[in-house]
């Protein structure tokens, strides 16, 4: 019945697949924009928090690592690093205000978080500024007793102060109402890792060894050219990304310093290390990338941990040739790169390499042994009417 979803400016499932063109479901002004904060119930306190402090970081980083997603059985859960909040909470132009806590007025303890970073999304025609939210979490203690809502309505007014009336956001819950929807696929790396740790189970008709053989790699990637990426490529990445991106309904649009925070590593510490990206450089021009991050999640009766890689952006000139088989050239060359990507994942010892059904994935996926997983992902927008997107599908260049 969504009850509090019901008052929120979303589409609803009740209303018919609308005819309207798309935009904003309801227009606010700034003079209508509460001062004060969303009022919490007694014994709470809102705190902004700083995430250039390494202390409050290890907070959020508690918070997600005992209490975030789990998937339906309560097998495994996410373990995003301290360096990965840190990288995912301050890209360029992040906003202190956006990083909100709850913790409890006598001590202190942060028991819930939610947080928005601000994005430029393409949805179709036109270009919005967004703020994308993301780790929303609340304490096992504390849940079932409507602090979500009450989280979302202060993060929605922190973010409609600075004239954001928009935002873009995932969850493995269906709420009113998904734009689109996308699968988890998984790609074994590690087989008998995650075999051990009840990830993937031994089909009825195969054997430990004939699973194992079947996810085997070579030990080398085959794209001549294929390098890790450098910040001299940073202009060519933006650029061939910027294209390849235009193709779909549903896009972030990156300036160079985004894409320079996104994809190219500045850990000093390697074990710090959250994203890889790899160019092809074919006679010193950049034909091709592929990017992938690192996430792992806490196998909960196994006291141990999956290195998951998950693929990233990436791009090909293959997609602009031109050729009446463009379909079967990106094909082929989406294969070769991603074959590459697991070899190089599977170097850095990573146990499983996941991706979702979007931009063309659909092209390599079932090829590379992916498997799809249980889950599904629901993309939602707020305050922004617009049809259902099918994940992957490039319509226009019938793709
Ligand atoms: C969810 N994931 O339906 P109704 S994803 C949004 N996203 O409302 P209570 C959710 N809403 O049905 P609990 C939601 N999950 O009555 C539940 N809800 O209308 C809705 N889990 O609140 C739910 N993190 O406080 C219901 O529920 C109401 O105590 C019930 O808390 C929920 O980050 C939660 O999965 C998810 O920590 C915090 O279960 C808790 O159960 C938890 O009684 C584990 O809430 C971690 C987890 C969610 C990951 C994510 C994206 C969040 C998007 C939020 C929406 C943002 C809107 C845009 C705002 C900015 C606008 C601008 C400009
Ligand atoms: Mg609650």
């Amino acid at each position: 019945s969504y009850k509090f979803w019901a008052t929120q400016p979303v589409s609803r499932f009740d209303e018919p697949e609308s005819q309207k063109p798309d935009g904003p479901v309801r227009v606010l002004k700034i003079e209508d924009v509460p001062t004060t904060g969303a009022e919490l119930v007694d014994g709470f306190e809102w705190d902004t928090m700083d995430l250039n402090d390494e202390k409050q970081i290890n907070e959020v980083y508690e918070l997600l690592t005992n209490h975030y997603v789990e998937d339906n059985d309560a097998m495994f859960r996410f373990n995003y690093s301290a360096s990965f909040i840190n990288w995912a909470l301050k890209s360029p132009g992040w906003v202190q205000s956006w990083h909100v806590g709850v913790r409890v007025a006598a001590t202190k303890k942060l028991v819930a978080f939610i947080s928005g970073i601000p994005v430029t999304l393409k949805v179709r025609d036109n270009d919005l500024k967004c703020s994308e939210i993301n780790f929303l979490c609340i304490h096992k203690k504390l849940r079932a007793k409507r602090l979500a809502p009450v989280l979302i309505k202060e993060i929605t007014r922190r973010c409609n102060l600075l004239e954001i009336w928009n935002a873009i956001y995932t969850a493995g819950v269906v709420l009113p109402k998904p734009i689109s929807t996308c699968r988890y696929y998984h790609r074994s790396l590690d087989w008998l890792k995650l075999y051990d740790v009840g990830f993937s189970p031994l089909p009825t008709k195969s054997t430990k060894a004939r699973q194992v053989s079947k996810y085997s790699l070579p030990t080398n990637t085959a794209t001549p050219g294929l390098r890790e990426m450098e910040l001299k490529d940073l202009d060519a990445v933006h650029g061939l990304l910027e294209r390849y991106l235009a193709r779909f309904d549903l896009a972030p649009k990156f300036d160079k310093v985004e894409i320079k925070h996104w994809l190219f590593n500045e850990e000093s510490k390697p074990e710090d290390r959250v994203v890889w990206c790899y160019v092809v450089e074919t006679d010193g021009k950049i034909t091709d990338f592929f990017s992938f991050y690192s996430l792992e999640s806490t196998a909960l009766k196994k006291n141990t941990t999956i290195r998951a890689a998950y693929l990233f952006y990436y791009a090909s000139e293959a997609a602009f040739s031109g050729s009446p088989d463009v379909k079967k050239e990106l094909k082929v060359r989406l294969n070769a790169l991603v074959n590459d990507a697991l070899i190089l994942a599977k170097r850095l010892n990573f146990h499983v390499f996941n991706a979702l059904s979007l931009l063309d994935n659909s092209l390599f996926l079932t090829e590379q042994k992916f498997g799809p997983g249980d889950g599904s992902l629901h993309y939602y927008l707020f305050n922004w009417r617009t049809p259902f997107i099918k994940g992957g599908i490039d319509e226009k260049n019938n793709i």
